[in-house]
């Protein structure tokens, strides 16, 4: 399944980078966004994950997160999360880059991390910016939006489109990139940018790119390498043939 290339480039290695994606929560029943089964199916991400969207339409868009929210507090971090917390552990300079919200990477046990869209988990006050935690939201009778105790709307604290990536996360993420000797990129349809730039970037400045997806994707013919199938059963099979 993984070229000799590949394996001695990781028993090299020092330094490893990983992107994930929302494929990578797949196999703990997390859907996707797109493609058959996902969740812009049914939402089409234009009415949902935008501000604009927020402002003119809180209710629907809390809908949407709580209806997530609710989903991702039953689910558990998959043998694809755990076999990345293994490589963490071997790889002295190792970065976990995700673009997903559910907060699965930090429960497997995963450490150096950089959420570049933010987290479900969290929410924030659109006005003041203030931080809320989910066990101060409180809900004006009759109203479905939860507000800030200065008055303004309370909203999650994701990166919706057209919204900038929180800037410490994305610069540590393209400086990872730019000097690591391999780069995973897995479960991600590699589509909503600057996040889908990283690989192609790390492949730029000299690391060994590896994709893991169940199919191919539109950089599957930029990477060094492409293994299609789950990443629950590939990145478990990696870090054995690692021997860690
Ligand atoms: C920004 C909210 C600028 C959080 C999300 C034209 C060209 C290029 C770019 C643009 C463009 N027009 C507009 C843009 C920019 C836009 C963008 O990229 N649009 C794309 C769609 C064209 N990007 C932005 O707006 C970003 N911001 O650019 O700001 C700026 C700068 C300065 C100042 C102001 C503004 C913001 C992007 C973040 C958007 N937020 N969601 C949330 O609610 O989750 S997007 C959404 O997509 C999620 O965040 C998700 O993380 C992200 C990526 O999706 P994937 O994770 O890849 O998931 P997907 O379903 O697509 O794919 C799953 C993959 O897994 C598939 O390939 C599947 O085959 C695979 N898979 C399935 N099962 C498995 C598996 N693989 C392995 N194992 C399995 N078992
Ligand atoms: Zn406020």
């Amino acid at each position: 399944m993984f070229s000799d290339l590949l394996i001695e480039r990781l028993l090299k290695a020092t330094s490893v980078v990983v992107l994930t994606g929302a494929g990578i929560s797949a196999e703990s029943g997390v859907p996707i966004f797109r493609g058959e089964t996902g969740l812009w199916k049914k939402f089409r991400p234009e009415e949902l994950a935008n501000i604009d969207a927020f402002l003119r339409n809180p209710s629907l868009v809390w809908e949407w997160y709580n209806y997530r929210k609710d989903l991702i507090r039953e689910v558990n971090p998959n043998p694809g999360h755990v076999a990345l917390v293994a490589l963490e552990n071997k790889y002295p300079d190792f970065l976990l880059v995700t673009q997903n919200v559910d907060n699965l990477h930090r429960v497997a046990g995963s450490r150096n991390i950089r959420e570049l869209h933010g987290n479900i988990m969290r929410n924030r006050c659109v006005d003041c910016n203030r931080q809320i935690d989910q066990s101060e939201l409180t809900v004006p009778t009759g109203s479905a939006v939860p507000r800030c105790e200065c008055g303004g709307l309370v909203r999650p604290d994701v990166v919706w489109f057209g919204e900038a990536l929180p800037n410490k996360e994305i610069q540590d993420a393209f400086t990872a990139a730019r000097s690591c000797d391999v780069f995973l990129v897995v479960g991600t349809s590699a589509v909503v940018h600057p996040a889908a730039q990283l690989p192609l970037e790390a492949k730029e400045y000299g690391a060994y790119v590896l994709e893991i997806n169940v199919e191919p994707t539109v950089i599957s013919n930029y990477v060094n390498e492409s293994i299609f199938g789950k990443a629950g059963t590939i990145l478990p099979a990696l870090v054995k043939r690692l021997g860690l």
